[in-house]
């Protein structure tokens, strides 16, 4: 089982790393370990879980954050109605490629965190507002799928871990909460 102490964090090497693409077929141990991060996001999700095992609520989980440089992404991502509704997207990614994006940008109102950073990091981070990505799933199988908003979020600040970028790279130095007018903000 997965636990925070499997989680590196900011200032590790491997975090900065430009992950290896998955070779296919997807081994017994690449399927465990997809299979074991997506367990983590809903265990993490669970309020009894995640207090007994002191877990910090996550919606996604890619595998360098757990010191394994490949290109593996899970999402979890609830619905309105937390526990009770199906989640919006719930999957692990492998190879995941974003093949097209929309020019209009959004952010998330609270700015963004990261499970591998310890600290509070104000500011904007601008993303693109659509995503249309292709990616592998743990049984090979390939998709190509179009999202938007909160979960199109989720999925670059996960890819962006794959290619060794964090959240408040995107973050103006300067000026935290400036970002241009045609920036959607998404609350
Ligand atoms: C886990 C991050 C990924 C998200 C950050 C912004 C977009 C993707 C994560 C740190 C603390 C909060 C937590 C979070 C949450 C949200 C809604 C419902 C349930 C992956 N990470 N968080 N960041 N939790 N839980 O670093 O999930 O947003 O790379
Ligand atoms: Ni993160």
């Amino acid at each position: 089982m997965i636990t925070m102490k499997d989680i590196i964090k900011e200032g590790h090497p491997t975090l900065r790393m430009v992950a290896k693409e998955v070779t296919l077929p997807i081994s017994s141990e690449e399927k465990q370990l997809g299979e074991d991060m997506l367990q983590f996001l809903k265990n993490s999700q669970d309020p009894e879980i995640a207090e007994e095992y002191s877990l910090r609520a996550g919606v996604g989980l890619a595998a360098p954050q757990l010191d394994i440089s490949k290109r593996m992404i899970a999402v979890h991502i609830p619905g309105i109605e937390e526990g009770t509704d199906e989640p919006i997207i719930s999957t692990v990614m492998v190879n995941p490629k974003i093949i097209s994006h929309s020019v209009q940008s959004a952010c998330l109102t609270e700015g963004e965190g990261c499970l591998s950073v310890d600290r509070e990091v104000p500011g904007y981070v601008p993303r693109h507002s659509r995503i249309t990505l292709t990616y592998f799933d743990l049984t090979g199988e390939a998709h190509k799928i179009r999202l938007k908003n909160y979960p199109a979020i989720v999925i670059q600040h996960e890819i962006d871990h794959i290619n060794g970028i964090m959240f408040y790279d995107h973050i103006n130095q300067e000026q935290p909460f400036k970002i241009d007018d045609d920036v959607k903000i998404i609350s």
